[in-house]
Parts: C-alpha cells; sequence; structure tokens
C-alpha cells in the first residue's frame, strides 16, 4: 500500500518522463502522476496511458499541501530542468535518484538528488555527480568524475577519468572526452564530438577534435 508521501510527482510528461518512469516502475516505486503544461488537455501520459497527468506546475503547492513529498524533475532541457528543480526544492519537495538495475554505479561514487542514471550507463570510483543530472543510456563517467548540476551526458557518451563538468553543461549523444579535461559551465558539446583540451563556460563546440563555433548566450 502506498501513500502520497511515498508516491512519485513527475515533472514533464515527454519523451525523457517516459523513459524516467519506465526505470520508477520497474524499480517498484510507486507514481503519483505527472505535470503538465498540456493538461487538462492532456490526461495520462502518451503511451504510457497508466500514467496520469494530474495538474501543472502551479499546482504544486497545492500538492504539497495534500501531502506529497517525492518528485523528479524529468525534462530534457537543462537550464529549465534546473529551473523547475529549485522551484521544488523551494516548495519543501524532495527529489530522489532513478538509477537503472541495468546500471552500474560504484559505492565509491557520490551521488547528489534527483540524478537519473539509465540503463547501460556507469559511474565509476571516485566520481561525484551533483543534483538534478542525467547519466544517460550506455553513457560512462570513469573514475573521479565530477559532473555539477543539471548536466546531461546523452546516450552513449564516454568521459575518461578525472574530468571536471560545470554547471548545465550538455555532452551530446556520442561524444568522448580525454581524461584530465575541465568543461566549463553551461557549455554544449555537440554530438559525436571529440573533446581533448578544455572547454570554456558557455561555449558551443563540436568536431573532431572539438573545436568553438560560437558562445552561448550567459
Ligand atoms: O515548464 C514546463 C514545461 N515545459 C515543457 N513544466 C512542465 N511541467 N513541463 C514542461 N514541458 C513538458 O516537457 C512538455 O509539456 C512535454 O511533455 C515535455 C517535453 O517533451 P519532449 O519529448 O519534447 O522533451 P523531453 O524533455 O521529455 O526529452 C528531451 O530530452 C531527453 C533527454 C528529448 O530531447 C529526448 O529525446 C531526450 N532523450
Amino acid at each position: 500500500m502506498s501513500c502520497q508521501s511515498d508516491s512519485l510527482l513527475l515533472i514533464g510528461a515527454g519523451g525523457h518522463a517516459r523513459s524516467v518512469l519506465d526505470i520508477a516502475l520497474e524499480n517498484g516505486q510507486p507514481v503519483a502522476g505527472c505535470l503538465s503544461p498540456d493538461y487538462p488537455t492532456l490526461r495520462s501520459v502518451p503511451g504510457l496511458e497508466e500514467i496520469p497527468i494530474i495538474g501543472t506546475d502551479n499546482d504544486l503547492e497545492r500538492l504539497f499541501r495534500e501531502g506529497h513529498r517525492k518528485i523528479f524533475v524529468a525534462i530534457g532541457n537543462n537550464r529549465l530542468r534546473g529551473r523547475l528543480y529549485r522551484q521544488a526544492l523551494e516548495i519543501g519537495f524532495e527529489p530522489v535518484n532513478l538509477i537503472s538495475r541495468y546500471a552500474r554505479v560504484s559505492r565509491y561514487a557520490r551521488l547528489g538528488r534527483g540524478i537519473c542514471v539509465m540503463a547501460g550507463a556507469v559511474i565509476n570510483i571516485g566520481c561525484t555527480v551533483s543534483d538534478n543530472v542525467i547519466v544517460n543510456t550506455n553513457s560512462s563517467l570513469d573514475h573521479d568524475c565530477t559532473v555539477g548540476p543539471s548536466c546531461h551526458i546523452a546516450p552513449g557518451t564516454a568521459v575518461s577519468g578525472g574530468v571536471s563538468i560545470g554547471e548545465g553543461v550538455q555532452l551530446g549523444t556520442g561524444c568522448s572526452v580525454i581524461d584530465g579535461v575541465s568543461i566549463g559551465a553551461w557549455s554544449f558539446l555537440g554530438a559525436g564530438s571529440v573533446v581533448v583540451s578544455d572547454i570554456p563556460d558557455h561555449l558551443l563546440a563540436y568536431g573532431v577534435p572539438a573545436k568553438r563555433i560560437q558562445a552561448l548566450p550567459r
């Protein structure tokens, strides 16, 4: 039997929310429902009709007053996910981690809150992964990496040992990062990039090796 305080609320109801729900349901986590700006037009998660959409972000405070506590922000966009995560924390919600049983997380890694780790992902010894990070399908963080809040390590990305990744970084699908480099906050590495040197903050870069394309707005 589950009560509202055990039951998970998700912010978002799109593709990422569906991936995250798949993990939550497989792990036996009771789910209360999702919040979406498309409510009330949309009443359930497309392709997962057993999961109701129960309101919009404007309902967060009411849902908290009604006893809901566990939350997960399931939106791919790093800035939006960061903003909604802070909003939920301010209300008093408790972000949970959703870790696929097919991921491998070292017992010597430190994880914050509100993190999802998808199937096939590996987080090795000595890593520190901050709040609200997505470690997506088949991506890997080798030993002693640090990952700042609200990053997305996209599917198939391989990060070697001792890499430092700032807040809000997007490592696109299938990036490779050599050991020991730093990637500055809010930078975006395009799919398939090979990172062999430090990347400054707020930069769009891609290619093999990854090269500066343009500065990104702050
Ligand atoms: O302010 C918002 C808001 N803005 C958009 N509040 C809430 N609660 N939800 C919001 N959304 C919702 O995010 C939309 O209504 C929609 O349900 C969802 C966006 O869905 P979409 O499938 O376009 O993106 P996603 O964020 O779920 O997934 C992206 O990121 C993943 C990591 C996609 O790029 C995926 O392909 C990717 N795997």
